[in-house]
C-alpha cells in the first residue's frame, strides 16, 4: 500500500513537471524567425586613374554584403589627380539605373539605392571608355544566417517534444487511474 502511494506521488510529480515543461516549450518564441530590420550601409568609393590616364579604377573594387534588403548610401569621391578628369558612379539595380553626376577631381557626390536581390551587381563609370579601361566594380550580395527554413526546423523539434511529452502525460494519467482503481 505504502509503495503504491509513493508511486502515485511520483507519477503526480512527474506529470506536473511534464506539464510545466510543455507550457514552457509552447511559450518559447521561435528564436530565429524574426527578420532583422532593414539595414543601412554606407560606403565611400573612390574613383581614380593612373597619372597618364591610361587606366581607371574604383577603390574598393568589390563590396561584399551578407544579406539583401539593405539601403546603400554611397559617398563617391573623385580621387583622380589629372586635371579635368571627370568620373561618375553608375549602377543598375533590378532594372533601375542610379548614377551620380560626373564630378571633377576632388569633388564628392552621394547616391542612395535599395538592394533587394542576391548576386553580383556591377557598378561602373559611364564616361566613355572608362569602364573598358578598368573603371568597374561590384556589390556581392549573399545570403547568410537562418531563413524561414531554419526556424521551421526549430518549430518541428519543439512540436515533436511537445507531442512526446503530452503522450507520456496521457500514459501517466491512465496508469494513475489504473493504480487508484486497483487500490479500491
Ligand atoms: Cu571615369
Amino acid at each position: 500500500m505504502a509503495a503504491r502511494l509513493l508511486l502515485l506521488r511520483r507519477l503526480t510529480l512527474t506529470l506536473a513537471a511534464m506539464l510545466l515543461l510543455s507550457s514552457f516549450l509552447i511559450s518559447l518564441p521561435p528564436s530565429r524567425a524574426q527578420e532583422p530590420p532593414p539595414a543601412n550601409l554606407s560606403y565611400t568609393i573612390i574613383g581614380n586613374g593612373t597619372a597618364g590616364g591610361s587606366s581607371f579604377f574604383f577603390v574598393p573594387k568589390e563590396i561584399t554584403i551578407a544579406t539583401p534588403e539593405v539601403m546603400i548610401n554611397v559617398t563617391f569621391v573623385n580621387g583622380d589627380t589629372v586635371t579635368g578628369s571627370v568620373h561618375d558612379f553608375t549602377i543598375d539595380v533590378e532594372g533601375v539605373r542610379y548614377a551620380t553626376p560626373r564630378i571633377l577631381p576632388g569633388e564628392v557626390a552621394y547616391l542612395e539605392f535599395y538592394i533587394n536581390v542576391t548576386g553580383t551587381i556591377p557598378y561602373w563609370c559611364s564616361v566613355p571608355g572608362h569602364r573598358e579601361l578598368g573603371m568597374e566594380g561590384a556589390f556581392i550580395v549573399g545570403t547568410t544566417g537562418g531563413g524561414p527554413g531554419f526556424s521551421l526546423d526549430i518549430g518541428l523539434v519543439q512540436g515533436i517534444m511537445i507531442i512526446a511529452l503530452i503522450g507520456t502525460g496521457i500514459f501517466a494519467v491512465v496508469y494513475h487511474l489504473r493504480v487508484t482503481r486497483g487500490m479500491r
